[in-house]
């Protein structure tokens, strides 16, 4: 296998020579462990640590080893075990932001061509979370394609209509229907998988990514996670991210479900995700509309002659004002928090006051 396969191409080729390390060579991250990581070159795929020295330069854990990451490694013990010195530059990330106040990110995958956004036809499906994840795709610089499981759930006519719903929403990315039962759709998403290109599957937990990525590779290699009968848990629910090279070239990485997105913290992604509604902004009156009450705002005119769907944009004012909080500086953020902290202390003292010793 060459790295070519493994998507090492001239972008990264370059991103290495600037990187100088000529004692180096490369090997892709193909899984991240508690303190260990697999990384797979031309020959194999062995266990790595990272160097101290890299660890302790890094800011964040953001600039640690993601799985799809180019790591410059050295391998030791008859190429048995390898040392990661340093990261190559990344192409595209998949992140999010962790749960919590902190304004601080996890990684998901990076080095992505194409993000395989999973929503079941059946009750998971969801237009809002479908946003959600077209505006962390789109900030990363990755095409979005939807995968719509579990059409054996739905009649034809749903499914016709979850598509139309989705096509209505002005979202224009590729939808593929598939049934991991019965095999429909399965075969259009082989072919869509093309050699040297990587894939990252999101979505909910128990959509059936896993289940589809064992049928694409055509074993059940991967757990899925089925739900146990006496107490409705599931289990063999997948906890890892890893990357798995497919017969014919392509690359997937499973990703475990998620639970929610948390704040998405961007506006790049938002630009594209809601570009009807972006265009119209530009008609607004006045430059800085928060497009809620001011007169002369497009936006809301083209609420009243129907142009433009209200719970679309009810989800894009809830986005944005997201990103906005997000995009504030550190001691913004911190006298926004201040100013509530100090609410909740007046409040409190006004429930003493009148005598609710249960504060
Ligand atoms: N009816 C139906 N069931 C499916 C389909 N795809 C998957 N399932 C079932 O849904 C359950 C969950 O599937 P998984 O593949 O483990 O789901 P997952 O998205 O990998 O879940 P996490 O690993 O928790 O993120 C399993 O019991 C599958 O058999 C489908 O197309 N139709
Ligand atoms: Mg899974
Ligand atoms: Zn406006």
């Amino acid at each position: 296998m060459e790295l070519k396969t493994l998507g090492f191409d001239q972008w990264f080729q370059e991103k290495r020579i600037e990187a100088q390390r000529p004692d180096c060579t490369v090997a892709r991250v193909t899984a991240v462990y508690r303190d260990s990581y697999l990384v797979r070159n031309e020959n194999s795929e062995i266990l790595a640590e990272a160097a101290g020295s890299f660890v302790y330069s890094a800011e964040s854990s953001v600039d640690l080893p993601s799985v799809g990451d180019w790591a410059l490694v050295q391998y030791h013990n008859a190429e048995t075990f390898a040392i990661i010195h340093g990261l190559l530059p990344r192409k595209s990330f998949l992140r999010r932001k962790t749960p919590g106040k902190k304004i601080d990110y996890q990684m998901i995958a990076v080095n992505i061509d194409s993000a395989l956004i999973v929503q079941a036809c059946d009750s998971d499906f969801n237009l809002r979370r479908l946003e959600r994840y077209l505006v962390m795709v789109n900030e990363g610089h990755i095409e979005p394609i939807l995968l719509l499981t579990k059409s054996d759930l739905v009649s034809p006519e749903k499914l016709e209509e979850r598509i139309a719903e989705v096509r209505q929403a002005n979202i224009r990315c590729r939808v593929l229907p598939l049934s991991n039962v019965t095999g429909f759709g399965v075969d259009q998403v082989r072919q869509l998988l093309e050699p040297g290109r990587t894939y990252c599957m999101v979505g909910s937990s128990g959509v059936g990514k896993t289940t589809l990525l064992n049928h694409i590779i055509g074993r059940d290699l991967f757990e899925t996670n089925t739900v146990r009968a006496s107490d409705g848990k599931g289990r063999h629910t997948t906890t890892q991210r890893q990357l798995i090279v497919l017969e014919h070239g392509a690359m997937v990485i499973d990703t475990p479900g998620m639970r929610e997105l948390g704040n998405i913290g961007v506006s790049s992604g938002l630009e594209e995700s809601f570009a009807d509604i972006w265009n119209l902004s530009k008609d607004c009156r006045f430059t800085d509309c928060t497009h809620t009450q001011e007169a002369g705002c497009a936006l809301l005119k083209a609420i009243d002659n129907g142009t433009l769907r209200p719970d679309r944009y009810q989800s894009y004012l809830k986005l944005m004002k997201e990103s906005e909080y997000n995009e504030l500086s550190y001691v913004e953020k911190r006298r926004k928090d201040k100013t509530f902290g100090q609410f909740i202390k007046t409040v409190k003292k006004e429930l003493k006051k009148k005598g609710n010793h249960l504060l």
